[in-house]
């Protein structure tokens, strides 16, 4: 037989399991009760060629992006996927940069004499490249300077058995607004984000994008 302790102690139980079962469904589907947003710990960061055949399948992979703690200086780095996504855990409470390297990207190359026309017509005045991103794009040496020599790094990346390597891929922020558009190397700033863990709500990442510009490939494609 069970003693009147028992069997409140057991009732008490009971109760506390059943409120606190209400107490969560209340809290999670109640949208009178909303859950308490949390920061996200975690960012997505994507890589986009604006110039890709299929707008569906625009993402870049193999870029490597950087990802920076600016209180610790700590550095985590990730390439792209298939999808041109990477995806970082992050604190919740930290602050951070992120970016992606030039570098070469395992893509098939858009460089043809086509292009090696288009920026010979640039250099001698006839038709001058007035797209800040395809001048950035033609700056195969990457020197901040669109010259003979891109044309001649273009000829030979061209000629050349393995040319990925010699025509790099620029990342952008693609909402960049370029300092000086017919001069887009130089002056920008903003050419990573930088954000607050807690100024993005979880459970979803913070997601940021940046466009990239394929070595050579004046004419966009
Ligand atoms: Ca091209
Ligand atoms: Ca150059």
């Amino acid at each position: 037989m069970h003693t009147p302790s028992v069997i409140l102690r057991a009732a008490v139980m009971v109760a506390l399991i059943i409120g606190i079962a209400d107490l969560l469904i209340a809290t999670q589907l109640d949208p009178a009760h909303p859950v308490q947003l949390v920061s996200t710990d975690q960012v997505l960061v994507k890589a986009v060629d604006p110039y890709a055949a299929d707008p569906a399948q625009n993402g870049v992979p193999q870029a490597s992006v950087v990802l920076i703690n600016t209180n610790t200086q700590a550095t985590d780095t990730l390439l792209t996927d298939a999808a041109g996504e990477a995806l970082f855990a992050i604190d919740p409470t930290g602050s951070y940069e992120v970016k992606i390297l030039t570098g070469p990207i395992p893509l098939p190359l858009k460089v043809s004499v086509y292009d090696m026309l288009i920026i010979q017509k640039h250099l001698i005045g006839i038709k001058s490249i007035d797209v800040p991103q395809l001048l950035i794009a033609g700056d195969v040496n990457n020197n901040c300077n669109l010259s003979v020599s891109d044309l001649l790094a273009l000829r030979g990346a061209i000629l050349a058995a393995s040319p990925l390597e010699a025509l790099p891929w620029r990342f952008y922020p693609e909402d960049i607004q370029f300092f000086n558009p017919s001069y887009p190397c130089a002056g920008n700033t903003g050419l990573s984000y930088t954000f607050n863990a807690a100024d993005y709500p979880g459970p979803d990442p913070a997601v940021f994008v940046f466009e990239g510009y394929a070595g050579g490939n004046v004419s966009g494609m």
